[in-house]
């Protein structure tokens, strides 16, 4: 039933809505970057991690970094114009004034938007060439997940594993402290995982090992074939 009761309510929270994006507008511009959407429902990885943790992480740790990506990008339109690898290989000439804020951020905005994108998956063994490379440089895939467990269990405090790709199709496992992300240095990502806590404590509490293992249930090895395809190609960006 619509009532004058009811049409004031309403009207009363359009105008809050309204008010509460001129604050987000100003705090933080809409862009030039964007979160992106997961590519598959929140409860898709459950094989690994838990649901309202795949919320917090995308909505709220990578939502925040864009928003602070896109807030130290103000008023420099030279830097807010790069594509985000582009601005990752180029951090040396970004004032030092907001360096910092963008090699954290624009570093965590790529390293996420890569980590959703290779999961999703029902994990198993990988197939096609990804899988000859990893017989090739990184001594089969059994040695290869031992290896990169490793890395991910020797990252001390906050940081990421991942596998790097050149463009002749090279892999080598990689850590990187905080939000740092092998772009800067030249490479390519083809895959990588989070061990910053807040990407598994609701569920593995402090045994990252528990959810390093875990973790490979959850991969999309035909995406992943398809970022190695990518790279080799000269087309991979994040
Ligand atoms: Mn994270």
């Amino acid at each position: 039933m619509f009532t004058p009761r009811r049409a004031l309510f309403l009207g009363a929270a359009a105008i809050a809505t309204t008010a509460s994006r001129k604050v987000w507008a100003q705090a933080a511009p809409s862009g030039p970057h964007t979160l992106p959407a997961l590519p598959y429902a929140a409860n898709a990885n459950e094989a690994a991690i838990d649901t309202m943790t795949m919320e917090i992480h995308h909505q709220r740790h990578h939502g925040a970094q864009v928003a602070a990506l896109n807030n130290a990008l103000r008023d420099q339109a030279e830097f807010a114009a790069l594509p985000l690898d582009e601005l990752l290989q180029n951090l040396s000439r970004v004032p030092q004034a907001i360096r910092t804020a963008v090699r954290n951020n624009a570093g965590g905005h790529a390293n996420h938007s890569m980590f959703w994108e290779i999961m999703g998956g029902q994990g198993g063994t990988p197939s096609g060439e990804v899988a000859e490379a990893i017989n090739r440089d990184l001594g089969g895939f059994d040695q290869f997940r031992t290896n990169f467990n490793a890395a991910g269990m020797g990252v001390f405090g906050s940081g990421w594993a991942f596998v790097t790709v050149t463009n002749s199709g090279q892999l080598a496992i990689a850590q990187r402290p905080g939000q740092d992300n092998p772009i800067m240095d030249g490479l390519r990502v083809l895959m990588g995982n989070d061990v910053w806590e807040h990407a598994y404590y609701l569920r593995y509490q402090n045994r990252r090992a528990d959810y390093l293992n875990a973790w490979w249930n959850v991969l999309n090895w035909n995406k992943i074939n398809e970022r190695y395809a990518a790279a080799r190609a000269g087309t991979l960006r994040i």
